[in-house]
């Protein structure tokens, strides 16, 4: 398994008003807690890939075994924010499973636990929900792969959560709290308005652990890629968190530690300019450093580009996905609006990184406009781009999504229920115009090519380089 195990467990401790700045959400725990029912919450939280090899690349590579570690580090926001709107007079605790097999029987004792997971470590959840069961404790599942495979998740737990968990959550606890659980909760037909969005319980964490914390700003995205399996998945529209909200998040954070690294889990940040705007204008208040994903739109809008820039921003991450138009054409289903971005690519870049902001520009290894040429074209346009960082992932099938069930029809699906294979690094797909072993060199050579010690070394002073020098051509034009 790659990268670092660990498991964390943090005890609920009650806390006071003034520890969290006045912030109701947050404080709501009453210090005379009755504890009569004992809640654990649970996010398998590893980062991994399968296929041995690609974790021999891994482990190998600074550049991408560093982002990886970084990331590997996030706690379960979902879960955080249910926390929040858990009753008083449950106790609750939060830990994470970062591998299972060097956890024997289960951790902590509990009268219910809630587990959170994505597709990659689903099946793990699945051993861990059944061991519980196995002890007579009361197991609910929920999250993007639960309700993508509502039958599939039941046969392991007493209750499954469909879709947002803020909407029934309070149900789901009063039910409990009663003894009523139902075995399905279906929160798909409704809509969460993140402006009613609990700050989640950041003061679970043992916070020293983590080197970054995730705030959301938004759900959901008004474009439609055929293959993404973010909150696009559980979001019924593309909606905002008010921007005061977010602050709140983000004081409460800093009630726990001064100067923190934010992760914006969004699928597309800045896509509403203008309240991209107010918030990036209240951030620069905030002195914290931050990271996000968006697309190449904010290339477009050079106001927003200085605000992002005097916000703390440390690195945007673009969805590129493609460097041709062949690789491009038809993912995204709403207006193939990546395909007709394509020629703008290299000046967005430039546009961007001149302003001192970082781009890592994503591209997707196996698409169907894309053979075993793809992989040249993407080490070009790296190379004459000059992105900062790059991050190259595998054409993967997380179900639920459009390009699954495509996959699936057309037969192309090589083990079909392989959850586990959902890492973004192992194939799992006959590709349309190469072989999977093509595809699976073509990962490993590229990688090598781009996250070689060199590579990266030249990246990263070459966009220092030319932005001192496009600083010092400002400056003498004004002077
Ligand atoms: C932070 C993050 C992580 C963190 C934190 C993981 C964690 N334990 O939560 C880390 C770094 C550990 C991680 C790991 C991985 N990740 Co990740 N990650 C993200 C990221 C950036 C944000 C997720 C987030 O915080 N969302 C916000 C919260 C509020 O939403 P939520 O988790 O969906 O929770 C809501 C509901 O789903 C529900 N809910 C969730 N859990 C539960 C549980 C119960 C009991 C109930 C009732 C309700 C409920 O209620 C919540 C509130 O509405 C997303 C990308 C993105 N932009 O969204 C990718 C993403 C989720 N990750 C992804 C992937 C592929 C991975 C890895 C496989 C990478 C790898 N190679 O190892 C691993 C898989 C780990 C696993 N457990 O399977 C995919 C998952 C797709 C999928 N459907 O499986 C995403 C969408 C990125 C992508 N490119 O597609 N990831």
């Amino acid at each position: 398994m790659l990268f670092s195990l660990r498991m964390a467990e943090t005890a609920t401790t009650p806390v006071s008003d003034s520890s969290y700045g006045g912030i109701h959400w947050n404080c709501s725990h009453s210090k005379r807690l009755v504890a009569s029912m004992k809640l654990g919450l649970i996010a398998m939280s590893g980062v991994r890939a399968q296929n041995p090899e690609l974790t021999a690349f891994g482990f190998t590579l600074p550049g991408f075994a560093e982002r990886s570690r970084i990331v590997a580090s996030l706690p379960s926001l979902g879960l955080l924010t249910l926390a929040a709107l858990t009753p008083a007079s449950i106790e609750t605790r939060y830990l994470e499973i970062a591998d299972l097999a060097v956890c024997h029987g289960v951790p902590g004792e509990f009268d219910v636990v809630a587990i959170s997971s994505f597709s990659a470590q689903i099946k793990d959840a699945y051993v861990l929900a059944d061991r519980y069961r196995a002890l007579g404790t009361k197991v609910i599942l929920g999250g993007l792969h639960v309700t993508a495979m509502p039958e599939e998740a039941q046969s392991h737990a007493d209750t499954i959560v469909l879709g947002e968990g803020e909407t029934v959550w309070p149900k789901v606890m009063h039910d409990l709290s009663s003894e009523n659980l139902l075995p399905v909760y279906d929160a798909r037909g409704h809509n969460f308005a993140l402006e009613n969005a609990p700050v989640p319980r950041f003061d679970l964490l043992e916070i020293q652990r983590y080197n970054r914390l995730t705030v959301q700003t938004q759900r959901g995205c008004p474009f439609r890629c055929e293959f993404c399996a973010a909150s696009i998945q559980i979001s019924p529209s593309y909606k905002l968190k008010p921007v005061e909200r977010i602050l709140n998040e983000i004081h409460c954070i800093k009630a726990l530690w001064d100067r923190p690294f934010i992760e914006f889990a969004d699928d597309n940040t800045f896509v509403n300019k203008p309240h991209s705007k107010q918030l990036m204008k209240a951030l620069a208040k905030e002195q914290v450093r931050w990271f996000t994903e968006t697309d190449l739109s904010v290339a477009e809008d050079l106001e927003l580009l200085q605000l992002i820039r005097d916000a703390g921003c440390a690195q945007i991450l673009i969805g590129f996905e493609s460097a041709t138009f062949s690789g491009l054409d038809g993912i995204e289903h709403r207006s193939n609006w990546k395909a007709r971005k394509l020629d703008s690519y290299m000046d967005a870049v430039q546009r961007i990184q001149d302003r001192g902001i970082t781009v890592n520009g994503c591209f997707i290894l196996g698409l169907d406009g894309t053979g075993p040429e793809s992989f040249e074209n993407i080490w070009k346009f790296v190379c004459e781009s000059h992105l900062y960082d790059v991050q190259i992932t595998v054409m993967t099938p997380f179900p639920g999504t459009p390009l699954y069930q495509r996959l699936k029809s057309e037969g192309r699906l090589l083990r079909d229920g392989a959850w586990e294979l959902c890492t973004l690094f192992d194939v799992n797909f006959q590709p349309k115009n190469m072989t999977v072993g093509e595809l699976e060199l073509g990962l490993r050579e590229l990688g090598k090519r781009l996250y070689s010690e060199e590579c990266t070394r030249e990246r990263h002073s070459g966009f220092h380089k030319r932005y001192r020098a496009r600083r010092r051509s400002l400056r003498e034009v004004s002077s």
